[in-house]
C-alpha cells in the first residue's frame, strides 16, 4: 500500500471537480464508490444545485447512494436505467493500457455492473494509482460465494496467488451482495491480466474479479503537474 499524501486529498478534489464537469445535460450518470469518486459526486452534486439537470444517476454502493442523494442527485437503480451514458469512478491500480484493479472498497462486483451498463467509463485517480504493471501495489480482490469459499481458495492459490480472506473491524467482510472477497496476491505482480482474468472466472465460485479490463476509455489524473486525460 502507499502512503497517504495529504496533497493526494487535493488532487482528488480537483479530479472529481474535472469529472463532474464531463456530466453534461439530460445524462444518465453511474456513481463510483470510494474517496475519489466521493469528490466526483460532491462536484456533480454542486452542478446539480446550480441547475445542471441529469436524467438520473445509478450508484454502485450504499454508501455512494446516500451520499449522492443528500447532494441532491436523483438516483434510481438498473431496472430504471439499464444502459448509462457515463460511469465515472475511482480505482486502486492503471497501468498505461488503462487495465485497472479495483475493489479496495469492497464494491467491485456493483462497480463492474455499473461500469459495464455504461457507453463510457472515465476512472478518475490521483497519481499514486498510476502503475506501470497491475498487482505490485494491491491484491486483486475476487467476489466468492460464501458456499464455495474454501474449494475456490485453493484454486486461487493453485493459480499463484497469496490468498486472504477479507476482513473488515476484526470481522470477515461481508459485500452488499452477501458475498466473501478473496484478496488475491501476486507477489511479481501479474503478467497477463487478462488471461488470469480468465481463469479467475473459469473457477465456480467466483461471481467477480477487481481486473477491469478494457472498460475505461479514459483516465482523468491529479497530481503536482494538475489534472491530465489519458485515453
Ligand atoms: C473504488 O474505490 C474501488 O474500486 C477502489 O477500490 C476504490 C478507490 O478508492 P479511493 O478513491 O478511495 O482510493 O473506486
Amino acid at each position: 500500500m502507499t502512503q497517504h499524501d495529504p496533497q493526494q486529498d487535493i488532487w482528488k478534489q480537483q479530479v472529481g471537480e474535472a469529472a463532474a464537469k464531463l456530466v453534461e445535460d439530460n445524462m444518465i450518470v453511474g456513481l463510483g464508490t470510494g474517496s475519489t469518486a466521493n469528490q466526483f459526486i460532491l462536484a456533480l452534486g454542486r452542478r446539480v444545485q446550480q441547475g445542471l439537470r441529469i436524467a438520473g444517476a445509478v450508484s454502485s454502493s450504499q454508501a455512494s447512494h446516500d451520499l449522492a442523494t443528500s447532494m441532491g442527485i436523483p438516483v434510481a437503480d438498473l431496472d430504471t436505467y439499464p444502459e448509462l451514458d457515463i460511469y465515472i469512478d475511482g480505482a486502486d491500480e492503471i497501468d498505461p493500457q488503462l487495465q485497472l484493479i479495483k475493489g479496495a472498497g469492497g464494491a467491485l462486483l456493483r462497480e463492474k455492473i455499473v461500469a459495464s451498463s455504461a457507453r463510457r467509463f472515465v476512472v478518475i485517480a490521483d497519481t499514486s494509482k498510476l502503475v506501470q504493471r497491475l498487482g505490485l501495489l494491491f491484491p486483486v480482490p475476487v467476489e466468492v460465494v460464501p458456499f464455495a469459499i474454501t474449494p475456490v481458495r485453493k484454486r486461487l492459490e493453485a493459480l499463484g496467488a497469496v490468498v486472504t480472506t477479507r476482513q473488515r473491524a476484526g470481522q470477515t467482510f461481508i459485500t452488499e451482495n452477501q458475498n466473501l472477497i478473496l484478496d488475491c496476491a501476486f507477489p511479481d505482480g501479474i503478467a497477463d491480466p487478462v488471461t488470469l482474468n480468465a481463469h479467475l472466472h473459469a473457477i465456480v465460485g467466483v461471481v467477480e474479479t477487481g481486473l477491469f479490463l478494457q472498460m475505461a476509455k479514459q483516465a482523468v489524473i491529479g497530481g503536482a503537474d494538475g489534472v491530465h486525460i489519458i485515453q
